[in-house]
């Protein structure tokens, strides 16, 4: 049941949750909708985290889990690969922000829709991002971000890419919890979303893809 599985999540009832990710995939039941119950749970314990009710230990746990049932879904999320890449995308969470797991779902999901993903990891500095886009020409640049003082890192690369003259050969997305509408026009973002899925349909209506 949904309500239970993001309860299980936020309780940090470790096995409940991997059975339960388990049980559904074995009814046939759609990864993406099972993987949004648990991302739920996360928010939920974002909230109890702010609110002071959890602790770190609580949101370190609870990441724990949701990794493992990210793993479990994984196989079920990729499709068959098409022999040619529809493009290429670099993503990355920038410096000062060390949370991947928003990151990791877009990856997985542009890789089961036929993107070549460079995944350059967390806390990256605009610098590195800039030289991937040198070496490796992408059609996207996507960065995640959960962390308000990580907005002037993004804004800072796409900056870079600006001066090196690279801005307009690609679209660059934002994405990730604490992001809005506001910060993709302050770091001068082609977009932004709150759901993986869009991103990667935003990929496929400028690639051409299905
Ligand atoms: C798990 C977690 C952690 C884990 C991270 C583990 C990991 N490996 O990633 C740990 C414990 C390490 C952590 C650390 C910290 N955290 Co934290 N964390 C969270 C939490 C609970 C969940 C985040 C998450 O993973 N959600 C699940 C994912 C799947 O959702 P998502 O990232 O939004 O991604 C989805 C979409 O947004 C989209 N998406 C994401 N990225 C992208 C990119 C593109 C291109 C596209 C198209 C789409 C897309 O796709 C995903 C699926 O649909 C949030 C609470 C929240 N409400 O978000 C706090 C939260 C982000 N953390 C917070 C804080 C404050 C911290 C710490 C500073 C705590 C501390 N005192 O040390 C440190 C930060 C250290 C640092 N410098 O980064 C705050 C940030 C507040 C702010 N305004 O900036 C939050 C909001 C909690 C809160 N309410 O206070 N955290």
């Amino acid at each position: 049941m949904t309500g239970e599985l993001t309860a299980a999540l936020v309780e940090m009832r470790r096995d409940e949750v991997l059975a339960a990710v388990a049980a559904r995939i074995r009814e046939g039941e759609d990864a993406l909708g099972i993987l949004d119950d648990c991302r739920q749970g996360m928010t939920t314990v974002g909230d109890r985290f702010q609110k002071g009710d959890y602790y770190l230990a609580e949101l370190v746990l609870s990441a724990e889990i949701f990794k493992e049932a990210l793993a479990i879904l994984q196989p079920y999320l990729a499709r068959s690969q098409p022999s040619e890449p529809l493009a290429k995308v670099v993503l990355a969470t920038l410096k000062g922000d060390i949370h991947n797991l928003g990151k990791d779902i877009v990856a997985i999901l542009l890789q089961a829709h036929g993107f070549e993903v460079h995944d350059l990891g967390v806390d990256v500095p605009p610098t590195q991002v800039l030289a991937k886009v040198k070496e490796i020409r992408p059609r996207f640049v996507g960065f995640s971000a959960l962390i308000t003082t990580a907005f002037a890192s993004m804004k800072a690369a796409e900056n870079m890419l600006q001066e090196a003259g690279l801005r307009n050969d690609i679209k660059l997305m934002i994405g990730g919890g604490v992001t809005t509408s506001l910060t993709r026009d302050y770091v001068g973002a082609d977009f932004q979303t709150l759901d993986a899925m869009e991103g990667v349909k935003y990929c496929l209506s400028l690639t051409g893809g299905k």
